[in-house]
């Protein structure tokens, strides 16, 4: 039995969930933090549709766009969560998730809050195309971000989330880790990005990246060409300097940029209770 309201245990349970013997770096981490994210990502300010609320990814519409590829692993691997505390609603989960993900991984802790809502309003669906694609540059990462309301610093510092993870050739196509330690949050994908020499690669499936041998691991880490378009841009690359050398101020700014990723599209009233995605005519209960 779980008590209603009782966040403190559905943030137990996801931290226990979290060691994955079989699953990639053995830890569920980096992939919960894509989909708090992609939840989030697909916010357009000037519509105010998208968003986390409402967890619209569970639907084909949204579950079904080639930008999440991969992100089920993460839905399931949180649904035993969900099922347990079944008060919770998805959306609030899937940004939990991603949150409490962060901390346990050795991040910044991160302001959560709960409310939203499961309901989806069919008038504030995304479309497709609003999450950025790692085969462009520097343009298209600003007209995705600054979209959503972010700014260049902004915008370097929720990239250092590439810090975590992997791609995979089978979702997204390109393929490999940023760094050594994928699993550890810190401030490596920074530092690694001014400091190795990288150079592009084709993949046997077409796909551009750009790769770096690491002789103490006998791998390649490699670098997605929006991650190079960062040290490239002359108003993003000195906030990629000042992350890469300094950890305090990139937790700090990744820990304030994070928790407005996931309150984008949120209305609290004065209580912090959430007034919309809820009651929205042409909407429904999931
Ligand atoms: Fe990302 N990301 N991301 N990313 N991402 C991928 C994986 C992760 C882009 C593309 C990709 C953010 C911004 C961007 C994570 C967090 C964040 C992959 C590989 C691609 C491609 C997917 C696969 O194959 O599994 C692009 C492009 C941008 C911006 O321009 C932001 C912002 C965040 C979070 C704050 C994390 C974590 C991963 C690893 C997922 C995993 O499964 O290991």
């Amino acid at each position: 039995m779980s008590t209603f309201g009782d966040y403190e245990a559905v943030r137990q349970d996801i931290a226990s969930l979290l060691h994955q013997p079989e699953y990639d770096d053995g830890s569920a981490g980096p992939v919960l933090v894509r989909l708090a994210w992609h939840s989030a990502g697909t916010y357009d300010a000037e519509t105010d549709t998208g968003g986390s609320n409402g967890a619209g990814m569970r639907y084909e519409a949204e579950g079904g766009d080639p930008a999440n590829a991969g992100l089920q692993h993460a839905r399931v691997f949180l649904e035993p969560v969900k099922q347990k505390h079944d008060w919770i609603t998805y959306a609030d989960l899937w940004t939990l998730a991603g949150v409490v993900a962060v901390k346990e991984m050795g991040g910044p802790e991160l302001e959560w809050k709960a409310g939203r809502t499961d309901y989806v309003d069919d008038s504030k669906l995304p479309p497709r195309g609003r999450l950025p694609d790692g085969a462009k540059g520097a343009d298209h990462i600003r007209w995705i971000f600054y979209r959503m309301g972010f700014n260049d610093q902004e915008i370097v510092a929720l990239s250092g989330a590439h810090n975590l993870g992997r791609c995979h050739n089978d979702r997204s196509g390109f393929h490999g880790a940023w760094v050594p330690s994928p699993t550890r949050f810190s401030n490596t994908y920074f530092r690694l990005m001014l400091s190795e020499d990288w150079h592009e690669k084709t993949l046997d499936n077409g796909v551009r990246q750009f790769v770096h041998y690491d002789e103490d691991l006998d791998e390649e880490l490699m670098m997605l060409p929006t991650d190079i378009a960062l040290t490239d841009d002359p108003d993003f690359r000195p906030w990629v300097e000042l992350y890469a050398k300094d950890r305090e101020r990139f937790y700090i700014d990744f820990a304030k940029v994070f928790a407005k990723l996931i309150e984008l599209g949120i209305t609290r009233d004065e209580s912090g209770k959430v007034v919309n995605g809820d009651n929205v005519r042409g909407g429904y209960h999931a």
